[in-house]
């Protein structure tokens, strides 16, 4: 008997043992169970903090799958997170596009030398903003984009990714441009040392801003943008749908900054502008921003502008015929050329003359940085309750060399507490 009970023995250690190895193999088999584990975890932690917006591994996974199949192209993120995990922020919109994100896209002209800089901007808008919408990122380029430059910026980004190459009539000399006298006009700024005065490039980007990157193939899918350079900085949280809010309150074009052109750039815009009213009196509207652009109800031009670096907009007020007859009569009359004219004061001369007041915004929520200046919100509450990080003694707002005031007083809106101190 007792050797009995010895075998019974044996037999249950025994079986107790291949219990213990099938459960060792079996956890040990899949790496990724492991890293999708630590990455619950990580997710748990984060969502504790900031509200329950962290992607789910298996979305995620999902989402590599489908751009490496797609060329790029991810499906839209559609389940919010786990409904057991508590959302302690609950002012935070829904985590996930969910289908009721708007048709809107970033858009970045750049080089494939930009790709390093654009990646540190793409970052700072994943991070305090698109991780939560995934809204779709256009590039576009008058070069082929390079390998190095759709992988980073395809990882960067929550949402699909898309290259474009600009066809070459809306990057080159029009017929009706006379060479010569533009070469003579370079050599002219370059002694004169005017800033990009004397390059080419500069010229066709500035035109193509101004006329041509809301009707490139891959934009015409889109009705809302939100324009981003290399190097910017977002200094603070955005936990709204912009594109929604834009479209909500019936707004076309937004900005964070605005300041004088240099004179040098622009010397016949004006006049330019004055002919284009002239024969097209139908496409200014009435209660425009006449007094945010001249000082002596359009006489002459005040050279105040928004900072076109940052742009968030109505694609189709841009495709309409009032803003393609305002480019074409500005493109006929050469100044892109023959001057340097910028694309900051030609959108924000048509903003200004062919949108009504109440249809432009400034969004003093968005602090932004682009070499040399700072839009950090001025109210104290907002930049805590935002999460800002910049210095509010760097905002350019009330600064002399800003408009924005001037933008505040055309619209009767009440500055902030504590503007006159940042003078
Ligand atoms: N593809 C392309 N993009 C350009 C070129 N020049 C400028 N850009 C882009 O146009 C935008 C404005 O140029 P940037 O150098 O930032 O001008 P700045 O902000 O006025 O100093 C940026 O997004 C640049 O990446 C060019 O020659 N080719
Ligand atoms: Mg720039």
């Amino acid at each position: 008997m007792a050797g009995t009970a010895r075998y019974l023995r044996y037999i249950l250690f025994a079986f107790v043992c291949i219990i213990v190895i099938f459960f060792i193999s079996s956890s040990s088999s899949g790496p990724r169970q492991h890293l999708q584990s630590a990455s619950d975890i990580l997710k748990e932690q984060s969502s504790k903090w900031r509200g329950s917006d962290a992607q789910t591994p298996a979305k995620a996974d999902a989402e590599k799958a489908g751009s490496a199949a797609t060329a790029h192209v991810r499906p839209a993120a559609a389940t919010p997170m786990s409904a057991t995990t508590p959302n302690l922020k609950t002012s935070l919109p829904p985590p996930k596009a969910d289908g009721s994100r708007m048709n809107a896209t970033f858009v970045t002209l750049a080089r494939n030398s930009d790709v390093w800089e654009i990646a540190r901007s793409i970052r700072q808008v994943e991070d305090r903003f698109n991780k939560r919408y995934n809204y779709d990122w256009v590039f576009l380029n008058d070069a082929p984009f390079d390998d190095t430059f759709r992988k980073v910026t395809t990882a960067l980004t929550s949402g699909n990714t898309r290259y474009g190459l600009i066809p070459e009539q809306h990057w080159s000399f029009p017929s009706f441009i006379d060479q010569e006298r533009a070469a003579a006009v370079r050599e002219d700024m370059r002694e004169r040392k005017i800033i990009y005065g004397d390059s080419i490039s500069y010229r066709h980007m500035c035109r193509y801003e101004s006329g041509f990157f809301f009707r490139h193939p891959l934009m015409l899918e889109y009705e809302w943008y939100w324009r981003v350079e290399p190097s910017i900085e977002l200094f603070c949280d955005i936990e709204y749908d912009t594109f929604r809010f834009m479209a909500e309150n019936k707004k076309k074009y937004s900005f964070v900054l605005s300041l004088y052109e240099y004179v040098e750039t622009i010397p016949t815009l004006w006049e330019s502008v004055k002919g284009f009213i002239k024969e097209h009196p139908e496409h200014i509207v009435e209660n425009n921003s006449m007094g945010f652009l001249s000082d002596d109800g359009g006489k002459s031009y005040n050279h105040c502008h928004f900072w076109s670096n940052f742009e968030i907009g109505n694609l189709d007020w841009l495709r309409s015929k009032a803003y393609v007859d305002y480019f074409d009569h500005l493109d006929h009359d050469g100044g892109f050329f023959y001057e340097r004219w910028g694309d900051a004061p030609v959108h924000s001369i048509a903003a200004g003359l062919m949108l009504r007041k109440d249809e432009l915004h400034f969004f003093n929520d968005i602090a932004y940085y682009h070499v040399p200046f700072t839009h950090c919100p001025t109210d104290e509450q907002v930049r805590l309750d935002n999460k800002c990080h910049c210095n509010p003694k760097d905002n350019f707002d009330w600064n002399g060399y800003s408009c924005t005031s001037r933008f505040f007083e055309i619209n009767s809106m009440k500055k902030p507490e504590g503007w006159e101190k940042q003078q």
